[in-house]
């Protein structure tokens, strides 16, 4: 298997699933500026539309954050990363569907893009109150989104770490700051957050970019 993955983006969650299944991959780091693979391939060639994760399987390509997930899961059942049953099967849909469209489009990539316009940074703004309030009240004091781990953590656990990044703080959201708390110390995820953030750190310096005051202090 091979994963293409940014360094701290969304693919960071597949890392973490295949971490947690154990499983062999090559892991194949694409600039999102120059969108060129780390031995100058024009990446582009491999995903048209230039976005992380693709996964290359069985001579296939995959991509889509919910369908690369759940293709792991299922490729590693042993690792219990995905409800069998039918209703935890739905759930878990549920939560991918809403981490990627409510959390991960809707708010968070206006906020993270230099290039969206202040009018429309501020109407992504508006919907973290009730996006992440409803998170939040369906989190409750739990550590995982369902019964136990699964791709839908891993998943929730990248797009929150760009809160730090954003004007997003989740202070305002305590569940769900102690959840992503919770989840840094479990073993493929701290491997996976470590390996990724000094990935980001070179990349920024490869653009003559400074680490976020924020995002250093996060990680200190
Ligand atoms: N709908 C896609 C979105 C993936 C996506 O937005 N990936 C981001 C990184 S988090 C990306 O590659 N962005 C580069 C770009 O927009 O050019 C999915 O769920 O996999």
């Amino acid at each position: 298997m091979k994963l293409y993955f940014s360094p701290l983006a969304c693919s960071l969650a597949a890392r973490i699933a295949l971490y947690e299944a154990g499983a062999e991959a090559t892991y194949v780091e694409v600039d999102p500026k120059t969108k060129r693979t780390a031995d100058g391939a024009d990446f582009s060639a491999v995903h048209p539309l230039g976005l992380v994760p693709a996964l290359e399987a069985d001579g296939e390509l995959l991509t889509e954050n919910a369908a690369v997930l759940q293709f792991i899961a299922a490729r590693f059942p042993a690792a219990r990363l995905a409800p069998e049953d039918p209703a935890g099967r739905a759930r878990l849909q549920q939560w991918l569907g809403f981490i990627g469209t409510e959390l991960h489009k809707a708010l968070f990539v206006p906020l993270l893009d230099p290039d969206a316009p202040a009018e429309v940074r501020a109407y992504a703004l508006a919907k973290a109150a009730s996006r992440l309030g409803w998170a939040e009240g369906q989190l409750g004091g739990r550590e995982f989104l369902l019964g136990s781990f699964s791709v839908a953590d891993a998943y929730l656990f990248a797009v929150l770490n760009w809160s730090a990044v954003t004007p997003v703080d989740l202070k305002a959201w305590p569940a769900l700051a102690a959840y992503r708390e919770g989840l840094t110390r479990r073993p493929s995820v701290a491997r996976a957050f470590a390996e990724e953030f000094d990935l980001y750190r070179r990349h920024l310096a490869r653009h003559g970019a400074a680490l976020p005051a924020a995002v250093a202090e996060a990680r200190a």
